[in-house]
């Protein structure tokens, strides 16, 4: 993957003229606003001062009333895109600027929350210092203009007047608005498109919807860019679940920016806290489990289920239960579940409805940005494995099918325009972001406690009377289920909280008779489902017991030196490891204990009565994650570091093959594996991070 974190990088030096990138030089070839912002982020990962002056020439550009212009075009590159300034005549409004040409509408707020990313990337906090106090009164001023002149009820709920003001241009969100548009005694100006003779007519927008996106800027013209009269004469006024979403993170990273820089954060946090409860209250709909865009005009919601009603992840709008609510439509057959054949990420669409296409534009595909603000949404939910499995697919797309503008939700081949700016730099953000965790976990390396004695942690429990081994057999089940049932979500183990429970406490009891315990007795598969789940609840055990905070490796001799009591022996988690490979499905087993980390599979309790079904289920899990990343096109797997450590059950790139083809959901991964003789294999490093 390096390789193509120099790709993305070169595009984005072919796509920067000196002052600011385009998002791509054929198609866009003029400064757009929320892609900069996007761009910037890429650039924070490694060139600060590009991504400075990124922002900065979108910002010098900024209306005099604050609104932040949806393109700032280059005066050099004019003829080539449609509309340009010569359409858009903002000269004909008092606040646009003086010395720039650009657009007369507004994207989605972004730019606090870039900014904020700048800032926490840089090295030289010093010198991003500076930019904040620079750049902070302008983004105050952006959405001051907003709560100002786009918040009609006052209520933190900020309208949109065109499509191209959501980003997601010709989105079916739009479709009911846009239909109510009669063109039929219209005489709209003339224009000539220029898209659509770039790139195939089927990816873009139809000329229906041209029309109107015209015929909407001709009012703007006509009112002289004057919100309040546009207010009352635009037929599309709509509060987009998106752009205030994207305004909501963008308040809270504004807080943040006032608090490095010494001013007061008061009233981003008052906008923050209206907005939010304003679309909790009036964009939510509990029966469908998502948000809607809302048609003003008509005092509605629309009710078109788009990937923009899962965005108030991404600006921690949503309530716990709501947020719940979105993961569940979210990871179905309508968008993409995990695991499910043919599935690239979230589509643009609910992909079960009639009129979705898998390669027009707005209406179906894969765009980075979207699945990159929902990776950040369910990152800040704590829903980790879908994180994780949208984390692995974003990086996947462009390495797999080159850095486009988006990309075909069915078979992921790429469409619109090639060498996409946010494309290349979100995969950079994303490369960095993985990279950085891995090497945190390794870096782990230094150990705070040393144990030169063994431990033995489960000391008899006198406080319970004898009991008999079926008994504690059945305890033990019956404990272990219930704290992983309660304490594990989304494959997070909630430590703190199993240290505070009663069930803990009794774990601890029972597991202190483990010594009159004889799992050799067992049938099994029984046999099988104890040494596993005891082997997941030692580590538990062990993490709290040794005051673990960030890492099992802060313990040198966590896996050798503590032990549990069973039956006449003392073992340690390397010790049942050892017992647990001498059954035949070894391999499984191996991949499928939760050794406390990141890189372990979701925990699960493993049922006495059916092992494998669970064992399956985790290895499913592990294939599913970022641990594995198969690359057809470049013939290339990498699976996690663990397999290199049991090169005795793992021996070669045969035997790994063999064992992820059972388990990969992917068509092409598993045919590629089934065809492929000497695929290259690269082993990923292993994240020591708490799985907590
Ligand atoms: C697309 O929008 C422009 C108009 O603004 C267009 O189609 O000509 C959208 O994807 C938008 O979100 C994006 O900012 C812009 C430039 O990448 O292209």
């Amino acid at each position: 993957m390096k390789n193509h974190l120099y790709k993305a990088k070169k595009i984005l030096d072919k796509n920067w003229n000196g002052k600011f990138t385009v998002p791509s030089i054929h198609l866009y070839p003029h400064q757009w606003n929320w892609d900069s912002a996007f761009i910037a982020i890429g650039y924070s990962r490694y060139d600060t001062d590009r991504a400075i002056q990124e922002l900065k020439s979108l910002f010098d550009a900024q209306w005099k009333n604050g609104m932040l212009p949806h393109i700032v075009f280059d005066k050099n590159n004019l003829g080539k895109y449609f509309p340009e300034p010569d359409f858009w005549k903002t000269e004909l409004s008092k606040n646009a600027p003086e010395n720039h040409l650009t657009s007369g509408i507004t994207q989605p707020p972004i730019h606090a929350y870039a900014v904020l990313k700048i800032y926490e990337n840089s090295k030289d906090k010093k010198k991003v210092k500076e930019f904040l106090k620079w750049i902070y009164p302008k983004l105050v001023k952006l959405h001051r203009y907003l709560y100002l002149e786009r918040n009609p009820d006052d209520n933190g709920l900020v309208y949109i007047i065109h499509p191209w003001e959501s980003g997601m241009d010709n989105s079916p969100m739009w479709d009911p608005v846009l239909k109510r548009i009669d063109l039929s005694q219209v005489k709209l100006p003339d224009f000539e498109r220029k898209d659509n003779r770039i790139v195939d007519p089927e990816q873009r927008p139809g000329d229906d919807d041209y029309k109107r996106y015209i015929y909407l800027v001709d009012i703007f013209r006509k009112n002289r860019y004057e919100d309040r009269k546009i207010f009352h004469e635009c037929p599309f006024i709509v509060f987009d679940p998106l752009f205030n979403s994207v305004l909501a993170a963008s308040n809270k990273a504004l807080m943040k920016i006032a608090d490095i820089i010494g001013e007061n954060c008061r009233q981003a946090e008052e906008w923050y806290l209206t907005t939010s409860r304003s679309m909790r209250d009036l964009l939510y709909d509990n029966n469908r489990g998502i948000f809607y865009a809302y048609d003003y005009i008509e005092k509605k919601q629309i009710k078109v289920e788009t990937s923009a009603g899962f965005m108030p992840l991404f600006g921690g709008v949503a309530s716990h239960s709501q947020a719940l609510k979105l993961l569940e439509y979210m990871n179905s057959a309508s968008f993409c579940q995990i695991h499910e054949d043919n599935c690239f990420a979230i589509p643009n669409y609910d992909k079960t409805k009639k009129d979705f296409s898998t390669k027009n534009y707005w209406r179906g595909p894969v765009w980075i940005n979207i699945n990159w603000m929902l990776y950040q949404g369910l990152k800040r939910y704590r829903f980790k494995q879908k994180a994780e499995h949208l984390e692995k697919t974003i990086l996947e797309l462009p390495v797999r099918f080159g850095f486009y503008e988006y990309f075909d939700s069915r078979f992921g081949r790429g469409y619109g325009t090639k060498d996409f700016s946010w494309t290349a730099a979100l995969f950079i953000d994303l490369f960095y972001d993985y990279e950085n965790s891995k090497k945190v976990g390794k870096n782990i390396g230094f150990f705070i406690q040393i144990l030169r004695n063994e431990i033995v942690a489960n000391p008899d429990g006198n406080a319970i009377s004898i009991k008999s081994p079926d008994e504690i057999f059945f305890e033990f089940n019956m404990l272990s289920n219930l704290i992983i049932k309660k304490y594990v979500k989304n494959g997070s183990v909630d430590y703190r909280g199993i240290k505070l429970s009663p069930e803990y406490k009794l774990f601890q009891n029972i597991a202190g008779k483990l010594s009159i315990f004889d799992p050799f007795s067992l049938g099994e598969n029984e046999k099988k489902a104890f040494l596993i789940n005891l082997y997941n609840m030692m580590v538990i055990d062990f993490i709290l017991k040794m005051k673990v905070k960030k890492s099992v490796r802060e313990v040198d001799g966590f896996f050798t030196k503590i032990k549990y009591r069973l039956g006449k022996e003392k073992l340690s988690l390397k010790d049942i490891e050892q017992i647990l490979k001498s059954f035949k499905e070894k391999d499984k087993i191996i991949v499928s204990l939760v050794r406390g980390t990141q890189s372990s599979p979701p925990l699960r309790f493993v049922s006495p009565e059916n092992p494998l079904f669970d064992i399956n289920g985790a290895v499913k899990d592990f294939v599913g994650s970022s641990e594995v990343l198969i690359f057809p096109e470049e013939k290339t797997v990498m699976v996690s570091e663990l397999l290199k450590w049991y090169r005795d059950i793992f021996n070669d790139a045969g035997k790994i093959k063999q064992f992820l083809k059972e388990y990969v959901s992917d068509d092409r991964k598993r045919e590629f594996l089934e065809k492929e003789e000497n695929p290259e294999l690269l082993y990923l490093p292993y994240d020591w991070y708490l799985n907590n």
